[in-house]
């Protein structure tokens, strides 16, 4: 006997209402949960400390806001995962055909009533049968190896957009595939450059609306230039900060040369008020006999 075909609005109102332990039981998969992600701030940390178990929440700075985690978009247990579809957002092969299968066919229904979508921009559905709350599709540019500031300008809108969704909506939790990297053909290490920039930037202006931006790489290659850029772009800034107290607190060789002279300058002073003092009461003595 055929299962009588779910439809996705119920199903979307449905599953919107359910409170957190409700819809885990619901999940198709394992899942990782966002408490379970690193931010950027506390994995190099606890690298520094030789694993010492140190807290993982910071003072709320750029690199306890993002991650970069290797794996399986689909797995997220964030607020929405985002889809690297195509304009029809009616599904394909790379990120869009994992999300699809996982999400189950309401996404695709959804999908359908949205009446695709332009490059650069993007929209929201609801996540289905996956663990994260929502799915932001949009769509990158096809760049296939060519890139102008036409390419460069869409895959910034992606992020951005993507991010201004979120906001709209509240949502505070967002993993991100490498838009266009695949398929698509954008070249890796410019796209990481327009991904990690267009993030810093947005979270910059947005700094109370967003918890946490998981960069989420699927590839050996994508991993290894995300890390280099994100060293560079998310600087550990407590270790800034701690550099900059030391460089204050140690005194240059020049102050300490001065400091030197300036006190054996005040210990001569002294010596010649002390004579100056025995030749004046010596001239009084004399003065009484
Ligand atoms: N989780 C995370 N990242 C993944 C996953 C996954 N499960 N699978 C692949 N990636 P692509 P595009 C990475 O090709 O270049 C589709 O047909 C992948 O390694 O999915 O924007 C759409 O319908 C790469 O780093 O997206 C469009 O027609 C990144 O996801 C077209 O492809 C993006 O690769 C979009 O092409």
């Amino acid at each position: 006997m055929s299962k009588k075909k779910k439809d996705w609005k119920t199903e979307k109102e449905r599953l919107l209402r359910l409170d957190l332990e409700e819809r885990r039981k619901e999940y198709r998969k394992d899942f990782t949960q966002l408490e379970n992600i690193p931010t950027w701030r506390g994995e190099n940390r606890s690298k520094n400390n030789d694993g010492d178990d140190e807290e993982q929440t910071g003072g709320g700075g750029l690199g306890d806001k993002v991650s970069l985690y290797k794996g399986d978009i689909t797995v997220l247990e964030v607020d929405a995962i985002v889809n690297a579809a195509n304009t029809s957002l009616l599904g394909g092969g790379g990120v869009d055909g994992c999300i699809h299968k996982a999400a189950g066919s309401c996404l695709y229904d959804e999908c359908h009533s949205l009446n695709g979508c332009d490059t650069g921009k993007a929209k929201i559905t609801c996540g289905y049968d996956l663990p994260a709350k929502y799915v932001i599709h949009t769509v990158g540019p096809v760049a296939r190896g060519h890139v102008s500031q036409k390419e460069r300008d869409d895959l910034t809108s992606c992020y951005k957009n993507s991010l201004d969704l979120m906001k709209e909506h509240n949502l505070s939790s967002v993993a991100f595939p490498c838009i266009s990297t695949g398929i698509y053909g954008y070249p890796n290490e410019p796209a990481a450059d327009i991904a990690l920039n267009t993030v810093k930037k947005w979270i910059e202006d947005n700094p109370d609306k967003i918890k946490r931006v998981i960069f989420c790489v699927f590839l050996d290659t994508d991993f290894a230039i995300y890390k280099k850029k994100m060293a560079i772009i998310f600087p550990d800034d407590d270790i800034e900060d701690e550099k900059e107290q030391l460089k204050e607190e140690s005194i240059p060789p020049s102050t300490q040369s001065t400091t030197n002279e300036e006190t054996e300058e005040s210990e001569k002073g002294k010596l010649v008020t002390k004579a100056l003092c025995l030749l004046v009461s010596v001239f009084f003595l004399l003065q009484l006999f």
